[in-house]
């Protein structure tokens, strides 16, 4: 193999050529297989939406101009945009399903592996969507509170629209998604009309269906905040808490289990467990017991709530087999690589699928059920024991490569921090800085790891770029993995990266908030269903200034953007007025309606547009222009 392994990652380095020695295919082999990509489907100009298909549409004009249906370019590329939307949301709005009902249980009590450990959480939930709380118990108010979520995909009535939305945005903001008629009433239906209008001989008008499309992904960030908010509740909701990140957490004296995917009602019990199991591992001879470490965005949610060390972020998922010191990876559900068992097959490691719905060709699979969440996760602590006696001493090698990550900064913790300089008022000083210029803006990277680019790199070069123009940088998803991978989520980074009026606020506000130091230059806000607490914060902003959150200096950026659920993401941002930087290709620029749409049409029609630009240091600085203009516009 002539491996080009496209990756700013050391570890990653450093562990490709045992890869090639033990003649493992990795992520980067079979990018490498793939190329070159086909042309349509890069432009979005394939069509499979039936078996008449595929069609292609010619992009120079010479050949075909319509599918056989008489689908144009237009129609073809946006349905699949919008088919994407679709997906993104469904995947995280069944990750919120599953969190919602598992807390309608515990409110009624039949699920004793879980708790209610942020009750004031749960008050203030409650109160918000107007949930009565006086002298109420707190597992009613839970039950109630898990109800009212799930009439979000319940709600028939289409002037009604879902809860979680009205409760979250600002109101002017609401009022322009009403008058466009995006505003989603029920995150089921809203998927489900998606696949129905895209379906061949539908919906064919380009902007009605990408508009379409954007009521789904709006019934993403619906699903998201839900998602959250009920998790914190259950779990805890994050404050700073500093860990280390990369493959170095693996220690070759434990017994190391990975916890990969999305959904922490698993992981979060497998970390109560394994404190149970240590003795176990022990006596298996493994000196240090148990070490759990995460992977993608399973591994952000056990991060920030309890310090357990990132592994590694999406695309190098299949690098913590190689280290030959991975006893288990156990996996739940979204962005598992389906290639990891195959990998495991040459080591001695466990790969343990946990969902009924997301099972992999030759990986052990442990059913998990909430009602049997103990015994479930005592079960793969011990195949992951068993393994660690199988382990072939000649096989292990751990790249020493880690980083200190301070993580953990809900928008609680922010709010909480910054109450330390203005206890009656904690939003003044955030609000002074940004008025005054101290802080220009604020910068949201959310996101994957994508192929298209090499991993990690644009994020850092962005953020550099960002932070050196006194922007205050938000992470979550991959993106945060790459941060904390990378040691940009430390004091030390804001001392080196922040520009001065930057770096004077966060070192105000971290010695006040008793972090002897400045905050970390990027603040780790969690995984990808997380991105939902950053517009917390910006709707406290707007409403606290007074405006819309398309008039706040407020930009995100996924400079890798692949999934479908980012593909989501990425188009609420824009529907909530975001600026939103892709730094990937997105499969659309065959029709140059929609390519349109989404610039020019969106920043019409939402004052939100997706800027694409897959250079990082052009990006870096057009998002510093945008947020110069966002101030004028403010007149700051
Ligand atoms: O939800 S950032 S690669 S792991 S989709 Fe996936 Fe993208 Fe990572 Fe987390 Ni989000
Ligand atoms: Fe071709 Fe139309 Fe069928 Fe798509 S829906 S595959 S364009 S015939």
């Amino acid at each position: 193999m002539n491996q080009i392994i496209k990756t700013s990652d050391p570890a990653v380095k450093a562990l490709c050529p045992v890869a090639e020695s033990e003649g493992i295919a990795t992520v980067f082999d079979r990018y490498q297989a793939q190329q070159p990509q086909c042309g349509f489907g890069s432009l979005g100009l394939c069509c499979r939406i039936c078996w008449k298909g595929p069609c292609r549409v010619d992009p120079f004009g010479d050949g075909p101009q319509a599918g056989i249906c008489g689908a144009t370019r237009d129609t073809i590329v946006a349905r699949n945009v919008t088919r994407m939307m679709a997906a993104g949301a469904a995947a995280h709005s069944e990750h919120a399903r599953h969190v919602a009902l598992a807390m309608q249980r515990v409110g009624k009590g039949q699920l004793p592996a879980y708790q209610i450990r942020d009750p004031q959480k749960l008050f203030r939930i409650a109160e918000k969507l107007g949930i009565e709380t006086q002298d109420r118990d707190m597992l009613d108010v839970a039950y109630d509170v898990a109800s009212k979520s799930l009439e979000d995909f319940q709600n028939q009535d289409h002037h009604k629209g879902c809860n979680w939305i009205s409760s979250s945005l600002p109101q002017k903001r609401l009022n322009r998604l009403k008058k466009l008629g995006v505003l989603p009433h029920n995150i089921d239906a809203t998927v489900a009309q998606i696949m129905a209008r895209t379906h061949i001989g539908c919906d064919a008008e380009p902007q009605n269906v990408f508009l379409g499309g954007i009521r789904g992904a709006l019934a993403d960030f619906n699903g998201m905040a839900l998602g959250t908010e009920l998790s914190d509740v259950m779990f805890g909701t994050p404050s700073p808490i500093v860990t280390e990140a990369n493959i170095g957490v693996i220690d070759k004296d434990a017994v190391n289990i990975a916890v990969n995917g999305h959904n922490p009602l698993l992981s979060e019990v497998i970390c109560d467990v394994a404190r149970e199991m240590n003795d176990i591992a022990k006596a298996a001879g493994a000196a240090k017991g148990i070490n759990i470490v995460g992977i993608c965005c399973t591994g952000n949610e056990v991060m920030m709530r309890h310090g357990i060390p990132l592994a590694t972020n999406y695309l190098s998922q299949e690098m913590a087999i190689l280290t030959g010191a991975l006893d288990a990876m156990v996996l739940d559900v979204q962005c598992i690589m389906p290639s990891l068992p195959q990998i495991g097959n040459c080591f001695h490691t466990e790969v343990i699928t946990t969902s009924d719905e997301n099972r992999i060709q030759s990986a052990r699979h442990v059913s998990f059920h909430e009602e049997n969440a103990v015994e479930n996760a005592r079960e793969v602590i011990q195949y992951a024991i068993n393994a660690y006696t199988r382990r072939d001493p000649k096989k292990i090698n751990i790249p020493a490569i880690k980083q200190t990550a301070v993580v953990g900064f809900s928008a609680e913790a922010i709010v909480a921090a910054l109450a330390k300089l203005d206890a009656d008022d904690p939003l003044k000083p955030l609000v002074d800085n940004i008025v005054n210029g101290n802080i220009q803006g604020v910068a949201l990277f959310a996101g994957c790891n994508s192929t298209q680019t090499t991993q990690d790199e644009s994020y850092q070069v962005i953020a550099k770029i960002l932070a050196a123009n006194n922007i205050l940088l938000l992470a979550t998803g991959c993106g945060a993995g790459a941060f904390a991978k990378h040691g940009l989520m430390t004091p030390e980074a804001t001392k080196q990266y922040a520009g001065e009026s930057l770096k004077a606020v966060l070192t105000a506000i971290g010695e006040a908030a008793g972090l002897n130091g400045p905050l970390p230059l990027v603040l780790h806000m969690g995984s990808c269903v997380d991105n939902s607490r950053a517009v917390a914060v910006a709707t406290a902003l707007a409403n606290r200034l007074g405006v819309d959150l398309s008039d706040l200096p407020v930009v995100a950026s996924a400079p890798e953007a692949m999934s479908e659920k980012a593909i989501a993401i990425a188009s609420w941002g824009v529907a909530i007025g975001l600026p939103t930087h892709l730094g990937t290709m997105p499969q659309v620029t065959g029709s140059d309606a929609v390519t349109a749409l989404m610039q020019q049409g969106a920043k019409e029609l939402f004052g939100g547009y997706f800027l694409i630009e897959t250079d990082p240091k052009v990006a870096g600085n057009k998002l510093v222009d945008v947020i110069k203009q966002k101030r004028q516009g403010l007149g700051i």
